[in-house]
């Protein structure tokens, strides 16, 4: 089918808020769609699930079919929110699988928006056989019978996908798959939200997501905003909030069953394990091709697309685990350029190349078996040279050399290890709970909002930060090459403490030169490659966690995760370290209690960290070089 018909519309603002994952790429650019009303005839039904409950679907079927068309299925908790033509506003971002051909289907899922039933959050997947037992996979399952026998003109194929919660949402679907899916793009979608997605990293609690979402979700049926007495949420968190001890006492009233997920299971136990996505997938065989998605600069689930493509590829004799990276942040592929990222510029639309290039010819061969087998099992942008790469390894194996970047005396960085004459051993700073240091400019709006700077806060400017006393730095000399950097970063810290209990918290940086005759913004500009903070109370188990003994020297081992950037000539490569990160990350009272959910003000005490470069206590950070 080609593109007839093509109406100047541009998505209004208002839907752009209630679509969250799509916020990040509205009102960057303005966006000209299709005409949907002339290429489309709708269907609203309320579509029977096997345990009765029925989900709230809108089916979008083109006029005029030249042969059966597939069908693409897309399951959201965000409401399918119909514009003023009646048609829902996720059409737009569909426009380069539109002019494919397909017949377009969109659900509520069980409790949410126009759909009946209990929403869970992460509800469970059925374990038993259980004919009755429900879960995400069996209700597209059930709504994939529905639609193969009451739509005509299919072909019988059904691709599957989403963002987010709905990349959870497919990679579920993929666990018990109906054999008409053929097709599955999980993009974002979450893996392990004790280990690295929305609501932990490391173990550490992402409190101002954590709170501001699990409120939004599960105040109705329908999106909520938390509405702050502060626009700076900084000092709300801090101020107004305090401890998170205090949080269903002042706000919450034991309300929302997520808030009380959190408080209730502070350790990796059970709970959070039976909702990670290990145990089911590090055995499963793909039965269906399946295109991770993942963006480098993903403030939600960065962990969690990167996780579900290294699980399933060691099995993966089929060859049907795929993966597309690029300079995104979340969702941020799906609609707009990609030309830019906050102030980062990558020279070229890299989002549109992902939807015309990569995606689109993707479902068209799984579903329509048109074009070529996709051979690569990976295609991502390299930043830095701003270039796409294809792998059929990723990680990638030739041509790589794991290397240690080393801290030295004087904030020196470098790839020698530290020598003899290393004097210094250690620098030191003093982390005060009571003045964290914020994770992006204040004021910080709250997370979701017109211009919030949630969006694009991993790549704002570090500058902003360093130099503080609790923030320390590490430079490599001006690069007389460039150093390019493809695959796993890992850093080694070795630290201690004055307290029991301690977040260590590694921002690996590209520092632009400051050279320029003129001024600009990036001159001399720090921007984050890869970061992550570990709880040190986690270092020997997710499960235990222990108080760190004062003042003893510990070796932490954080992984900073995977990327393909080039730092390039006249470029610094940095490392800042730092204990507080507020209020993303909540704060660690720095003195080991057995539950920071149940810490009182009292608990909050600052501390004295050390971070070592000698001999024998070497820290660096490990990065993947491609040799040239
Ligand atoms: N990052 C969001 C989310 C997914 C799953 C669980 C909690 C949050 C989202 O954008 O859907």
């Amino acid at each position: 089918m080609r593109r007839k018909t093509v109406a100047f519309s541009v998505l209004p603002m208002a839907v752009c808020v209630v679509l969250l994952v799509w916020i990040a790429v509205c009102g960057q650019e303005q966006a000209a769609h299709l005409d949907y009303p002339a290429i489309f005839n709708k269907m609203d039904v309320m579509i029977p699930m096997r345990d009765g409950v029925r989900l709230h679907t809108e089916i979008y079927v083109p006029k005029h079919i030249s042969e059966p068309l597939p069908f693409i299925f897309e399951r959201t908790p965000y409401g399918l929110h119909d514009g003023s033509d009646g048609f829902t506003g996720k059409l737009h971002i569909y426009d380069d699988l539109i002019e494919d051909g397909y017949i377009f289907v969109f659900q509520d899922i069980r409790g949410r928006y126009k759909s009946e039933g209990h929403f869970v959050m992460f509800r469970d997947p059925c374990v038993t056989k259980d004919p009755k037992c429900i879960d995400e996979g069996t209700d597209t399952n059930d709504t994939i019978a529905w639609l193969l026998k009451h739509i005509p003109d299919n072909n019988g194929r059904v691709g599957i996908l989403g963002i987010s919660y709905g990349g959870w949402l497919t990679t579920m679907a993929i666990l018990h798959p109906s054999p008409a899916i053929r097709a599955a793009s999980e993009q974002a979608s979450p893996a392990d939200q004790f280990l690295g997605d929305d609501f932990h990293h490391d173990g550490a609690f992402r409190e101002s997501y954590g709170f501001e979402y699990s409120t939004m979700m599960e105040t109705g049926k329908t999106n909520f905003f938390f509405k702050f007495s502060k626009f700076d949420t900084f000092d709300w968190y801090l101020n107004n909030l305090g401890p998170l001890s205090d949080a269903n006492g002042l706000y919450l009233h034991g309300a929302i069953p997520t808030w009380n997920d959190f408080v209730n299971h502070p350790n990796y136990d059970e709970f959070w394990q039976r909702q990670a996505f290990a145990p089911y997938l590090k055995n499963l065989t793909l039965k269906v091709p399946l295109l991770n998605v993942t963006g480098w600069w993903d403030q939600e689930d960065f962990y969690g697309p990167n996780k579900i493509y290294a699980l399933l590829k060691n099995r993966d004799a089929n060859h049907y685990d795929y993966l597309a990276g690029g300079p995104w942040n979340h969702g941020g592929w799906a609609g707009g350029t990609g030309r830019a990222l906050g102030a980062i510029d990558f020279a070229s639309n890299t989002s549109e190349y992902f939807r015309k290039h990569i995606q689109a010819p993707w479902f068209v061969y799984w579903l329509k078996g048109e074009g070529e087998l996709p051979f690569h099992r990976a295609e991502v942008f390299q930043t830095g040279t701003n270039r796409w790469e294809t792998f059929d390894h990723w990680p990638p194996r030739a041509n790589v050399r794991e290397r240690k970047l080393y801290f030295h005396p004087s904030s020196v960085l470098s790839f020698s290890p530290p020598g003899r004459n290393d004097a210094r051993e250690f620098v030191s700073y003093v982390s005060d709970p009571m003045h964290p240091v914020p994770y992006r400019h204040r004021p910080i709006s709250r997370t979701y909002g017109p211009g919030s700077g949630w969006y694009t806060w991993l790549v704002q400017d570090q500058r902003f930060v360093y130099l503080r006393p609790d923030v320390v730095a590490w430079e490599t000399r001006v690069l007389e090459r460039p150093v390019t950097v493809t695959g796993d970063i890992v850093a080694h810290l070795y630290a201690s403490t004055t307290g029991t209990d301690s977040d260590w918290i590694v921002k690996l940086i590209d520092v632009y030169p400051e050279t320029a005759p003129k001024p600009t913004p990036m001159e001399g500009y720090q921007l984050m490659i890869a970061d992550e903070v570990f709880r040190g109370r986690f270092r020997k188990s997710f499960e235990k966690p222990e108080p760190i003994p004062p003042g003893k020297v510990i070796e932490y081992t954080i992984d900073l995760h995977t990327n393909d950037h080039c730092f390039l000539k006249g470029h610094q490569i940095m490392v800042q370290v730092q204990s507080t990160w507020f209020p993303v990350i909540d704060r660690n009272p720095q003195k080991f209690v057995p539950n920071i959910f149940k810490a009182t003000a009292a608990d909050f005490q600052k501390a004295t960290q050390r971070i070592y470069f000698s001999t024998r206590y070497s820290s660096d950070v490990e990065i993947p070089v491609v040799e040239q």
